[in-house]
């Protein structure tokens, strides 16, 4: 798969490139489609890794999700969440594993083990990348197009999901940082 273009304050450092190259091109087998997006939050990376590690407390940020229980693990790699959407979704529960916890490289990935959603099998990666007094977050995921669905449409309603993650995380990281 080709590297997705990214927007300019993150293609700006070879750093960071070399971040993104690594970690967040997975390859896609045949019915699966990938996207990427970044996120500028005006907070220092340890502001914003305190609420990503937090792979317990994901409704902390994501606005769709209203509740969150482990299964398994104590918020470790290996540990099995399952987590409540809002209502006015089309789900009410997602099980989701924790795949990497780098707290060095400020890298957490995730996957959907299941759920009643169509996103099988979504595979999540976020980094995040000091850039002056602030942040860019970088989230690139790989996911199975649902039957009766295209590639476009599955990365379309994902897309708008995670932007508004993102653009959430960003605010309330802000917030904490005043
Ligand atoms: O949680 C994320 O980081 C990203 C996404 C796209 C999660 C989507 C979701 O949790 C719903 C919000 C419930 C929507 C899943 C796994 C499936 C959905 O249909």
């Amino acid at each position: 798969d080709a590297m997705p273009l990214l927007p300019s304050p993150v293609a700006a450092s070879p750093a960071t490139q070399e971040v993104v190259r690594r970690y967040h091109c997975r390859r896609t087998a045949p019915g699966q489609c990938s996207s990427v997006n970044v996120q500028y939050a005006a907070a220092p990376v340890p502001v914003v890794w305190s609420l990503v590690r937090r792979f317990d407390r994901p409704q902390d940020y994501k606005q769709f999700l209203r509740d969150c229980d482990l299964r398994a693990g104590d918020g470790g790699v290996g540990s099995v969440r399952e987590v409540t959407v809002v209502s006015g979704l089309p789900a009410e529960t997602s099980t989701e594993r924790l795949d990497a916890l780098d707290e060095e490289r400020h890298l957490m990935s995730f996957t959907v083990l299941g759920g009643d959603h169509r996103l099988a099998n979504y595979r999540s990666t976020i980094t995040l990348h000091g850039r002056g007094e602030g942040t860019v977050v970088v989230e690139s995921y790989v996911v199975d197009v649902p039957q009766g669905n295209t590639g476009e449409e599955t990365c379309f309603f994902a897309d708008t999901i995670v932007r508004c993650n993102l653009k959430a995380l960003a605010s309330i990281a802000e917030e904490m940082n005043r």
